[in-house]
């Protein structure tokens, strides 16, 4: 028997699929299905993550296409970015050559893989006609006055005099030159996202195709406070303003707390030990998360603020790490009593902790080193004793306003969005900034700002600014003289709207074509990594929102259902040195693990596969043995794809098994003898219900439960043959069924197989093998067995099993078995579905 050789077969129908553009998207508009996969950064090879992330996706999109469905299932490039430019510094390549080469070599992977990717639409962020529409945004964002200018803390690397990345910094120091990193102010363009604040919170309650952690985690991110903002009347005569979301617990204040930079450090900004403090305390500023966790520290300040209710009480004034400057008012009253991060400094300098929230009214509590954060009725506060703490939170704020020292107020945790850079490899941001001191857009015509080829990686900073010509230009207009902007847009500007360009990649004059766009979006199922949870999704919520109005979309939300598939995981390697080591150099002998050299290796536990633990399987290696089919199948089955696979060789060569298999029981069934179509039709229904199964599995995302259930079927399937059960044309059509269903999924094998049975090469325009409703209204049915009129065991039946049959599954079970032995049978009732009673004649 021919052997199956997947490298050969594979091979043969990828050029087929190219040649003959098979996934190409049609014209026609019928039901519509945009299917998209979080486009890849060309690091330089595909890894096991992207295998699964877009298999999955591609299990998907053919489903669709089978189903009738239009379907958009485009592929792109994240090319800007740091690595690149690393890469430029380090091995002195070009960011546009290393980055179109690791194109290069993951389209040719990605191509291997057999998805059914509409390559016509391949869009790259780095080329001009992407970054021309990007830059045009951008003006459009200036206009609409959605971006705009702001001093801003940056880290600054002193020694490569160069902005640095959160992740370029190192235990506080610079990634490159090892250099204390210091904050640096620099003006810097923002995106107004927090204008659109609310509606990004309200929204994420239709997201209905949306797991509900990511909403939560996108909510948190959001982070609606609603609150108070109280003036607390200095002993220098000056207010400081702060923000709570507490102020039912204004008696328990005990003290005022600012944050570094807050402007009323002006009137001890010379004082040494505070500008000691100061510079300490920004180190870590940046990263909010670090707050409650961080060591609280404080500055004691001359200065004090009166108690707005209480009549001589004094509160001193803190300068301290735990507030943020950028949020609410960058100055709080401390509660120590009611917020643990409060109790925590006030323990530590020493300072008044009352209660004023208790659970029970008008009962005193005590707190030693847990704040009381619940609810409970307020005690010890005068005018608000007994109340509940929302009634006190009600009647405070009114009598503030009404005092008129402060004002309720609903604070949010996002911040605008800093997008500039000072990086070479990213989009220009189009802005010119005049000699008469006005900033201005570049004009449309002059559309785009190409980054200039030539320069010079080797001095510090940013090449841009470095460069010797490229950021002198002049007005358009007046003809004054004019210097560019030399900061670029994040890069995460690139991926905020690139799900909108798939659908018209190749206009020229707009970013999107209205027809096009508001024909595919949104988009029907978005898949990608849970890391992507927050900003990319919050950012592309966002420009949907911000563009729509302009550009006429019909939608408001851009990612109707969104899928986070898990991580890939494997087990990791050491040395007894503690050298991580690639599983593919490890032997296992006598129950031990050596390197290739003999050296004894460690096993760790299972992780997420990652370059610097070196647990990963190259996608290549495999392919090259078990073919892309077996990478695919195996992915696919081993967990739901929402949580972790572990990767495994058994796994692997266990789906390589499969797929030879389907091509054994391909040239079986090409020799398959029996013509008569007299048989059984249980096996029929039971093609059906297949059907029913992985459509309803793949629409609920349970590949690998799909998966199981075509393995089953498959023995099923031998068993009929070996048996002789069907008939040769039933055959035929039950295995081009299959063949069809598992083209969604194995593509290679499947169209294999699709030419040998049909002599045709056409699986790709098959439609999804229709299931016979009626003989599925239920699936499953009990048949209770029955021996002269006594219940001897139930039977687990299909829709309308036959007496036969369901006598034979009988007569395999052994009590039954045992009985019937002894006697003879005289008769047999049957009632479909329900019951079969057989009679002996056994008195
Ligand atoms: C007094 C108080 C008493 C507070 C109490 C809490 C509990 P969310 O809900 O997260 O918005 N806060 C306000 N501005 C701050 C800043 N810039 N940096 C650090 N903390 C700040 O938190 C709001 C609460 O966080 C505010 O309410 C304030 O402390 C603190 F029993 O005021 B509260």
């Amino acid at each position: 028997m021919e052997k199956y050789n997947p490298l050969v077969v594979e091979n043969k129908w990828q050029s087929f699929f190219e040649k003959n553009q098979i996934f190409k998207t049609k014209k026609n508009l019928g039901k519509k299905f945009y299917c998209l996969e979080m486009f890849p950064y060309p690091s330089g090879n595909i890894h096991m993550g992207h295998v699964r992330n877009y298999t999955l996706g591609d299990v998907i999109a053919n489903y669709k296409r089978l189903k009738g469905y239009n379907v958009l299932h485009p592929m792109g490039w994240d090319a800007f970015g740091l690595p690149a430019e690393n890469a430029a510094i380090q091995n002195k390549l070009h960011p546009v050559v290393w980055t179109k080469k690791n194109i290069a070599v993951m389209k040719s992977q990605l191509q291997r893989l057999g998805l059914s990717i509409d390559w016509d639409k391949e869009v790259s962020t780095c080329d001009e006609n992407y970054y021309k529409q990007q830059q045009s945004l951008f003006s459009f964002f200036f206009k609409k006055g959605l971006v705009y200018k702001k001093e801003s803390y940056v880290n600054w690397d002193p020694i490569d005099q160069t902005v640095l990345a959160n992740e370029q910094v190192i235990d506080g120091k610079g990634w490159r030159s090892g250099a204390i990193v210091e904050k640096k102010k620099l003006s810097q363009w923002f995106l107004n996202i927090t204008k659109y604040s609310d509606e990004l919170l309200e929204s994420l309650e239709n997201l209905t195709g949306w797991p509900e952690k990511v909403k939560l985690m996108q909510k948190n991110w959001i982070g609606k406070s609603i609150g108070c903002e109280i003036d607390f009347l200095t002993n220098n005569n000056e207010k400081i303003k702060i923000f709570t979301t507490r102020p039912d617990t204004i008696f328990g204040a005990s003290f005022i707390a600012i944050a570094p930079d807050h402007p009323f450090t002006q009137f001890f900004e010379s004082d040494g030990n505070f500008l000691k403090f100061k510079k300490e305390a920004l180190k870590n500023i940046a990263i909010e998360s670090s707050l409650s966790k961080n060591e609280k520290l404080g500055f004691k300040t001359p200065y004090f603020v009166h108690h707005p209710f209480i009549k001589d009480k004094k509160l001193p004034i803190y300068v301290s790490n735990f507030i943020l400057l950028d949020y609410g008012t960058g100055a709080i009253y401390g509660c120590p009593a009611h917020d643990q991060r409060d109790l925590e400094f006030a323990l530590k300098y020493k300072l008044e902790v009352l209660p004023v929230v208790s659970p029970n009214k008008s009962q005193d509590i005590k707190i030693k080193d847990e704040a009381y954060v619940d609810d409970g009725f307020i005690i010890n506060s005068d005018f608000l004793n007994d109340l509940s703490v929302n009634e006190a939170k009600r009647k405070i704020i009114k009598i503030v306003e009404d005092k008129k020292i402060g004002n309720s107020k609903t604070i949010y945790r996002l911040k605008d969005w800093g997008i500039s850079r000072q990086r070479y490899w990213g989009c220009p941001i189009p802005i010119l900034y005049r000699e008469d001191g006005k900033i201005i857009p570049v004009p449309e015509k002059d559309l785009p700002i190409t980054l200039p080829e030539d320069i010079d990686f080797n001095k510090p900073g940013n090449p841009l600014e470095n460069h010797p010509t490229w950021k002198y230009t002049k007005c358009p207009e007046t003809g004054m003289k004019a210097i560019r902007e030399t900061d670029t847009l994040d890069t995460f500007v690139d991926s905020s709207w690139y799900f909108l360009r798939f659908c018209s990649p190749k206009e020229q004059k707009l970013p999107f074509n209205e027809e096009n766009v508001n024909y595919w979006m949104p988009v029907d199922q978005y898949i990608g990594g849970v890391e992507h949870a927050i900003l990319h999704l919050l950012y592309s919520r966002f420009f949907t929102l911000a563009l729509k109005d302009e550009f006429k979309f019909k939608f408001s939300e851009p990612f109707q259902n969104l899928f986070t598939q898990g991580m890939v995981c494997h087990p990791t390697f050491k040395t007894e040195k503690g050298d991580w080591v690639f599983p593919k150099d490890v032997k296992f002998e006598d129950g031990k693990y050596f390197l290739n050299n003999k050296l004894k290796v460690l096993k760790g536990d299972s992780q997420a596969m990652s370059k610097s633990k070196k647990n990963i399987v190259d996608p290549d290696d495999i392919i090259k043995i078990y073919g892309s089919d077996a990478v695919r199948w195996f992915i696919l089955s081993d967990s739901p794809p929402d949580r972790d696979i572990q990767w495994s060789d058994s796994g692997i060569q266990g789906a390589y098994k499969y797929v030879q298999k389907i091509f054994r029981t391909c040239e079986k069934i090409l020799d398959y003898q029996k013509t008569n179509e007299n048989f059984d039709k249980n096996f029929l229904i039971k093609v059906d219900i297949l059907v029913k199964e992985i459509s309803d599995c793949v629409e609920k995302f349970q590949m690998n439960v799909a998966v199981a259930k075509l393995y089953t079927f498959l023995n099923l399937l031998n068993d009929e043959i070996e048996k002789l059960g069907v008939g040769k044309k039933s055959l035929i059509d039950v295995f081009k069924k299959y063949l069809i269903i598992i083209s969604a999924f194995i593509p290679y094998v499947a169209n294999e197989c699709w030419e040998k049975v049909t002599k045709k090469t056409d699986l790709a325009i098959q439609e999804w093998p229709k299931f016979d409703n009626e003989s599925l209204r239920k699936d499953e049915f009990n048949v209770v067995v029955q021996i002269n009129g006594k219940k001897r065991a139930i039977i687990n039946a299909i829709h309308n099993e036959t007496e036969e049959s369901i006598f034979s599954k009988s007569l395999a079970i052994k009590n039954i078995k045992v009985i019937l032995e002894k006697t003879t049978i005289t008769k047999k009732i049957f009632v479909k579905n329900k019951l079969l009673n057989i009679v002996t004649n056994e008195k």
